[in-house]
Order: structure tokens, then C-alpha cells, then sequence
């Protein structure tokens, strides 16, 4: 395999950093950005808080009513989340990020891999200098500052990333990569969370230094096979995983089990209706056009019929979807000898509606021990 030259971009505080973009007043006090509840006045979770706060102690995870506690008299901000807006900066920086990168795959609202192998001619120190020019760009275009690890994988260059925070730069050649993560925790490595370092402790492992001497099959006897190669080959920074290009959705739908057998279309439409506007809700959410609807039935006899219709231009009309299912499922009912157990309907063939395209409106991470 050719050596890789692999990019992690971290957005610095990212949602915080959102909110002092657009109000600067913001930049030197503490700022907490909430996750509320509801439940009563300060009831909920701090979703993340810029470094001010962070000194106080005060981080993603904790609850508001601590968060409080540490801030008191401190002059701090409390805001509740915009993930509309945040989406909207981060669609942006992510476009300025693909630009740079031969390969792109965005992994969170604010992070991203970058193979970047061709462009610095897998040369580290073309990368520093590649490296450096993102940050630039990212803080001219939409004024945010970024923490960068350069490594010659994905696991490397997110360790990287996350050793010097905020408006990091780290760089990891492969000769450096044992020396680099000896000294580290375990906790360092993606999967190792609060028990498997309790576990690790108890075999007098604390760094990933301590890891790596461990012989794998005593990995593989404690903590299974697929994992413990993981661990093992994780201690010496061997990640193969390539930086993959997310593909587009090319279709969405949902499918439920009815009530009783039937070959009712009123059931039926009553069970898909609901269906309809579920991705209806969808195709609103990614800003999506549909050109094909389509209807799936499991029989009794468990067999799977489809049907589907495609149309010349593409629309959002809920109303479509609903008329199109209703026609295609009355005649499928009309046509079939068997009754219908599950049945669900789909919308593909899509095209991004241009005012729509800049919303991100939901996004799931991972959560971090
Ligand atoms: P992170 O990149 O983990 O955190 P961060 O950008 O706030 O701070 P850092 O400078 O350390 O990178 O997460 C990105 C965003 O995701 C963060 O701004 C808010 C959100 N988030 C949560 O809502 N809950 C969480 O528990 C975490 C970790 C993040
Ligand atoms: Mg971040």
C-alpha cells in the first residue's frame, strides 16, 4: 500500500465558537451553550462551552444547574442550541475543507478526514504547510479556528487532533507514530471508554505504550477477538480504513406491520398515511426533491412485491405521495391473491431543491468517555 497522508479538521468549540462568530461580544466571557429540558427552568445538559468557561470547569456533559453553580458572578452566557445554525456554518467550512482534499469523508457536525496523500505528494512537511493554509482560509472565510492532526491514518491524525486544542497543529510522521502515543492514555484510542480502561488497569495497562507490549492473544483472551486485534493493532497505530466519500441518500423510506392480514385498502392507507409523512418530514429535513414513489407489501406467504411510479419532474408534494401510494396499493390489492402482513413506502430518484441546500438541521455523534 502507498504511504497516506491523512488530515482530521476539529471545528475549536464549535457550537460556542458559532455564537461568538456572530455576536463578538461574546468572546471574552464565558459562554455555555444548553441543552434544555424543559422540565423545569435549568433542567437540562451543557452541549459544549468555549475555553473561558472551560476553565471553570465547565464542559460538554455537565448539567446546567452545575454549570451555574461553577460560573456564578462570572458574567457568563447561557444559550440555548441553534443546530440550524450551526449546520449552516458548518456546510459552509466543509466546503472550503473539500477543496483541499483528494478524498473527504465529514464525520460530525465539525469534523472531517481529508486524504490529502496527492496533494503534498505524501510529503509531511507539504502537509504542515497544506495544513496551515486551511486554518487560514477557514478563519478568513467564516472566522473560526480549527485544531488539525496530520498522521499516516485516520487513528493517528485524530489523536493528533485532539492533543493540542483549540488552533492546534500536530503532525505525526510514521517514524514518530510509537514514540507519539507511548506516553498516552488508553483512553486516547477510539472505543476505549471508562470500563474497557478499568479493565485494562487491572492488567496494568495505562498507556498505549503499556498496550502495545501486551502480547495480542492476551488482547484477544480478555477482550475477544475482533476487539482485542483492534487494541493491538490500534497500540501501534495501524489503521487501514480508508477516507471514504459519503454517498448521497438515494432513497428514504419506512415500512410497519399492520394490525391484522388484510387486503383492506382502507387499512392499509390508514398504516401508510402516517408512513407518507414520516418521509414526507424527511425530505424536508435533507431538502430533498423526489421524482419515484414506491410501495412494498410482505405477504403472508412472506414473499415481497413492490410496485413504483416515476414521474417526469421532480416534486416535494406530500399530497403526491399519499395519491400515488393510495393509487398503486389499490391496484396491487385489486391484483393479489394473498393478504399484505407489512407494508411500507419509499420516495427516490432525488434532487436538492437549491434554497434548501444550505440546511442541516439534526446530526448524531458519537459520545466520548
Ligand atoms: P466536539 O468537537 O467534541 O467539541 P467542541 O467543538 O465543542 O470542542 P473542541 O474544541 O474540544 O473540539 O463537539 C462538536 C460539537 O458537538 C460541540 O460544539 C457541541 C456538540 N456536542 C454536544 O452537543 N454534546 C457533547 O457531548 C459533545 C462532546 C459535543
Ligand atoms: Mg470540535
Amino acid at each position: 500500500m502507498q504511504a497516506r497522508v491523512i488530515m482530521l479538521v476539529d471545528l475549536d468549540y464549535f457550537f460556542a465558537q458559532c455564537e461568538e462568530v456572530r455576536d463578538p461580544s461574546l468572546k471574552d466571557k464565558p459562554v455555555v451553550i444548553c441543552v434544555y429540558s424543559g422540565r423545569s427552568q435549568d433542567s437540562g445538559a451543557v452541549s459544549t462551552s468555549n475555553y473561558i468557561a472551560r476553565k471553570y470547569g465547565v464542559k460538554s456533559g455537565i448539567s446546567i444547574s452545575l454549570a451555574k453553580k461553577r460560573l456564578k458572578e462570572k458574567d457568563a452566557m447561557f444559550l440555548p442550541v441553534n443546530h440550524k445554525f450551526y449546520g449552516e456554518v458548518s456546510e459552509k467550512i466543509m466546503e472550503i475543507l473539500k477543496g483541499y482534499a483528494d478524498r473527504f469523508e465529514q464525520v460530525g457536525i465539525d469534523e472531517a478526514y481529508l486524504d490529502v496523500s496527492q496533494k503534498v505528494k505524501e510529503n509531511f512537511e507539504e502537509a504542515r504547510k497544506l495544513a496551515q493554509k486551511v486554518k487560514e482560509d477557514v478563519k478568513i472565510q467564516q472566522k473560526i479556528t480549527c485544531s488539525i492532526g496530520v498522521g499516516p491514518n485516520k487513528l493517528v491524525a485524530k489523536i493528533a487532533a485532539d492533543i493540542q486544542k483549540p488552533e492546534g497543529l500536530t503532525i505525526v510522521k510514521p517514524e514518530q507514530i510509537e514514540s507519539f502515543l507511548a506516553s498516552l492514555p488508553v483512553g486516547r484510542l477510539i472505543g476505549v471508554g471508562v470500563k474497557t480502561e478499568k479493565k485494562m488497569e487491572t492488567l496494568g495497562i495505562r498507556t498505549i505504550g503499556d498496550l502495545a507490549k501486551c502480547d495480542v492473544q492476551r488482547l484477544v483472551e480478555v477482550f475477544g477477538k475482533k476487539f482485542g486485534r483492534y487494541l493491538h493493532n490500534a497500540s501501534i497505530g495501524i489503521d487501514d480504513a480508508p477516507v471514504q466519500e459519503r454517498r448521497e441518500v438515494e432513497s428514504i423510506s419506512r415500512i410497519s406491520t399492520l394490525k391484522e392480514d388484510t387486503r383492506d385498502l382502507r387499512i392499509v392507507l390508514e398504516k401508510t398515511d402516517h408512513l407518507c409523512e414520516e418521509v414526507y418530514a424527511n425530505l424536508v429535513q435533507q431538502g430533498l426533491s423526489f421524482r419515484s414513489v414506491g410501495i412494498v407489501a410482505v405477504m403472508t406467504d412472506m414473499t415481497i412485491r413492490s410496485r413504483s411510479k416515476t414521474f417526469e419532474n421532480p416534486t416535494d408534494n406530500l399530497g403526491l405521495i399519499k395519491k400515488t401510494v393510495k393509487e398503486l396499493f389499490e391496484k396491487f390489492l385489486n391484483e393479489s391473491e394473498l393478504e399484505a402482513r407489512r407494508v411500507g413506502i419509499k420516495v427516490s430518484n432525488f434532487a436538492k431543491k437549491q434554497e434548501e441546500q444550505k440546511q442541516i438541521t439534526s446530526f448524531i455523534r458519537p459520545t466520548r468517555n
